[in-house]
């Protein structure tokens, strides 16, 4: 008994924000989402609260913690996308980096280009992604400023991981949960690509992910001190929204990753 206890995982989420009713609304300050063991349960919901109170984007006056059992029935694995990075300094090099990248990815060039103005555009960040058809651009989902929010994700092996990318230079949270979070979008059905920047002011990184070409790594998509970012998921024609954003939001991912992370710079 006290060995299955041992053996189940939990996955935990959290989101803060600001100025909304009831966790409703207002500006969206920080989110996270991992599996855990049992073990590790109490010291992450911890962490997690104290990320939710000392965020960059200023101080939160709703936080929700949610913790729910994983069986381990409810797990599939997927492989964790190769990494590279585009040499590029500018804004405008950037995006046109990402316009390249998506198109590479059989997203059409309109599309890509809205999904861009659909990011730069936005008024205040989102809690979640945008849905857009991959040929025409049009926003699929109906989910407003909520998005679509992927979550019950985390890597299998969380010591390992670190350790490949401390030998390959990628430090912080930003980048290890992008990857695991790029990774668990690429295998979901019916996506194409995923374009992404981060809303953290001083985080002017961002990438173009998928199963076809992997992570790539964009250094600069935004100005410095720019509040605004957000996602984008590229949908294949017809795909199947319901089984799409059920997987997103529902299913538990562990992305598997090997001892060593590649990264091979772009030009
Ligand atoms: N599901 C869907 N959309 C999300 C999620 C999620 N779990 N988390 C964040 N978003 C959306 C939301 O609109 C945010 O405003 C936006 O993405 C940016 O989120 O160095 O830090 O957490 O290689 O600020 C990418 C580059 C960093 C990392 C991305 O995003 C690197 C980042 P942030
Ligand atoms: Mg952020």
């Amino acid at each position: 008994m006290l060995e299955e206890i041992a053996r189940e995982n939990f996955s935990v989420k959290m989101r803060a924000s600001q100025g909304g009713v009831l966790g409703q609304g207002g500006k969206h300050i920080s989110g996270a989402e991992r599996i855990v063991s049992g073990a590790d349960l109490e010291q992450q919901v911890l962490s997690m609260l104290e990320r939710a109170q000392t965020h960059q984007k200023g101080e939160a006056d709703f936080i929700n913690i949610k913790v729910e059992l994983v069986k381990p029935e409810m797990v599939q694995y997927c492989p964790l996308l190769p990494l590279a990075e585009h040499a590029v300094a500018t804004v405008t090099e950037g995006r046109q980096a990402a316009l390249a990248e998506l198109v590479q990815t059989s997203v059409s060039e309109a599309a890509a280009r809205c999904g861009i103005e659909a990011i730069s555009k936005l008024a205040t960040s989102m809690r979640g992604a945008m849905l857009l058809d991959s040929l025409s651009g049009e926003r699929l989902d109906a989910l407003g400023q909520r998005g679509v929010r992927v979550t019950k994700m985390d890597v299998a092996d969380a010591a390992r991981f670190q350790r490949s990318l401390a030998a390959a230079h990628l430090y912080g949270d930003h980048v290890r949960e992008a990857l695991v979070l790029a990774s668990k979008v690429a295998s979901a059905p019916g996506i194409v690509a995923e374009l992404c920047w981060s809303d953290d002011p001083d985080y002017v990184t961002g990438y173009v992910g998928s199963a076809a070409r992997g992570y790539r790594r964009i250094p600069v998509l935004k100005e410095k001190g720019d509040e605004i970012g957000g996602r984008v998921f590229f949908v294949q024609p017809g795909a199947d929204l319901p089984r799409l954003i059920h997987y997103l939001q529902e299913q538990v991912i562990l992305v598997q990753t090997g001892e060593q992370i590649d990264v091979t710079t772009t030009h």
